[in-house]
C-alpha cells in the first residue's frame, strides 16, 4: 500500500516542477539571471529518496537522503536542454543524473533513475563535476573527477582526483574509457575536452595540480592533446590561463564549461579562487582563444564575470559560484548553468554576441591600484564630456 504522504510530497515536486522562471532584476548589460534556481535537492524524485510502502516505512522517512544538487555538465539535443547534475547524496557520495526541461531556464525533471556507469575502477570512492562535450567524432564525451583514497598517504583526507572519461550518443547507454593520464601532473581536476580535433588530436585542458587540494606553485588552466581517446595520455601540457598575485585567481582557477565557439574565439567560462579571511571565494571569470589555435590566448577581460550573490552566497561550501555546463544555441542565445555555494543550481543568459563584446571591450586588469584607477578616470572623463560637465 502506498503511503498517504508520498501524494503530499510528490504534489509538491510538481507544484516546484511547474513554477515558471523570471528574469531578476539583476542589470549589468553582459548577462540575466534568474530569480529561482533551476535544480535543487528538491526537485529529486520522491522515489529516490524514500520507500513509498507504508507497510516498511510507517513514518514515511527518508531512506536515503539528498543534500545537494550541483556542478552539472549541459548539452542541448533536440531541441531539449539536458544538465547532467552532480547530485550528493546524504552519504557524502555524489553520483549524475540527468535532467531535463523545454525551456533552459524551469520545468527541469529528473530521468527516473540516476546514470549508472560502468564499475571498472575499484579503488574510485566519488565522482563530480561532469563536462559533455559534443565532439565533431559523434560522441558526447563526459569528463569528470574520479576522486580515490591516496593510499601512500596516512592522513585520512588525503586524496587523488583523476579525469574520468565516457563517451555515449544518447546519455543513457555510457561506455567507460581509461582516465586521462597526464604524464608530468599526479593530480587532476576540471578536466574538459574540446569539441573539434586540434591538429587531428583530442584536446583537453586540465589543471595540473601537486596536491588534492593545493595546486602548488605552479596550477593555472593547462592544454594538452592526444591521439587516442580510448586510452587517453597527455606529455606536454601548455598553461593557457595563468593564475596571477592579486587577481580573482591567486589561489587557484580551473576551466569551466566546455568552451563556445563564437564568431572571432573559442569562450571559455571558468573559475577562479581567491583565499580570504571567511575562506575560500570561488568566481567566475571568461577568456577567449583563437579559433584556429584554442591553446592561444587573445581575449583577457579585467576582473569577475559572476560572482555568488544574494542567497547564492549560502550553502554547503558559502561564497561558491562554479560551472561546468553552458548550452550554446544555434541562434547565438547562451544559457550558463552555475552552481552556488555546491548547494543548487541556476542559469544565467546571454548570447554569443554580447560574449563577444564583453570579451573584446572590456578593459584588461592593469594589475597596480594607481593604474586601476587611472583607467576608472578615463572612463569617467570620457562619460562627463558626453554629459557636458
Ligand atoms: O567547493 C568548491 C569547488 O571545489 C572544487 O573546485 P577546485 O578543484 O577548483 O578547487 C571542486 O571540487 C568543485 O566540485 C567544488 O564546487
Amino acid at each position: 500500500m502506498i503511503h498517504s504522504q508520498y501524494y503530499v510530497e510528490q504534489a509538491k515536486l510538481e507544484r516546484l516542477q511547474e513554477r515558471k522562471n523570471r528574469k531578476s532584476d539583476f542589470y549589468n548589460g553582459v548577462f540575466d539571471r534568474y530569480e529561482d534556481p533551476v535544480l535543487t535537492r528538491d526537485h529529486v524524485p520522491v522515489t529516490w529518496k524514500y520507500d513509498i510502502n507504508e507497510e516498511t516505512n510507517p513514518y514515511f522517512m527518508e531512506r536515503l537522503g539528498v543534500n545537494a544538487v550541483m556542478n552539472s555538465g549541459a548539452i542541448e539535443l533536440n531541441g531539449k536542454y539536458y544538465l547532467v547534475a552532480r547530485v550528493e547524496g546524504a552519504d557524502r557520495k555524489s553520483f549524475f543524473a540527468v535532467a531535463e526541461s523545454e525551456t533552459g531556464v524551469d520545468g527541469f525533471k529528473f530521468w527516473d533513475y540516476p546514470v549508472v556507469l560502468p564499475d571498472t575502477c575499484p579503488e574510485e570512492t566519488n565522482v563530480y563535476d561532469m563536462r559533455l562535450t559534443k565532439h565533431e567524432d559523434g560522441y558526447i564525451y563526459g569528463v569528470f573527477c574520479s576522486e580515490s583514497k591516496d593510499k601512500e598517504n596516512p592522513d585520512l583526507s588525503a586524496a587523488v582526483a583523476a579525469a574520468g572519461i565516457v563517451r555515449t550518443k544518447d546519455l543513457k547507454t555510457w561506455e567507460r574509457l581509461d582516465n586521462l593520464k597526464t604524464l608530468h601532473s599526479p593530480q587532476q581536476r576540471n578536466v574538459v575536452l574540446h569539441p573539434e580535433f586540434v591538429d587531428g588530436k583530442y584536446a583537453f585542458y586540465t589543471r595540473p595540480m601537486d596536491g588534492f587540494i593545493e595546486t602548488g606553485s605552479g596550477g593555472g588552466i593547462g592544454f594538452g592533446l592526444c591521439e587516442d581517446i580510448e586510452h587517453a595520455v597527455i606529455d606536454e601540457e601548455k598553461i593557457i590561463s595563468r593564475r596571477v598575485y592579486h587577481t580573482l585567481t591567486e589561489s587557484k582557477n580551473g576551466a569551466g564549461a566546455v568552451p563556445i565557439k563564437g564568431k572571432k574565439c573559442w569562450i571559455h567560462i571558468a573559475h577562479g579562487v581567491r583565499n580570504t579571511a571567511a575562506g575560500l571565494r570561488y568566481v567566475l571569470y571568461v577568456f577567449g582563444t583563437d579559433l584556429e589555435q584554442p591553446d592561444k590566448l587573445i581575449a583577457q577581460p579585467s576582473g569577475v564575470f559572476l560572482v555568488p550573490l544574494g542567497k547564492e552566497r549560502v550553502g554547503d561550501v558559502s561564497n561558491v559560484v562554479f560551472t561546468n555546463g553552458a548550452i550554446a544555441k544555434e541562434n547565438g542565445d547562451v544559457y550558463i548553468y552555475y552552481a552556488s555555494s555546491d548547494t543548487r543550481m541556476h542559469v544565467a543568459t546571454t548570447t554569443i554576441d554580447k560574449l563577444e563584446d564583453y570579451l573584446f571591450s572590456t578593459p584588461q586588469d592593469p594589475l597596480r591600484s594607481p593604474d586601476c584607477v587611472k583607467q576608472r578616470c578615463e572612463l569617467i572623463e570620457k562619460n562627463l564630456k558626453l554629459l557636458n560637465k
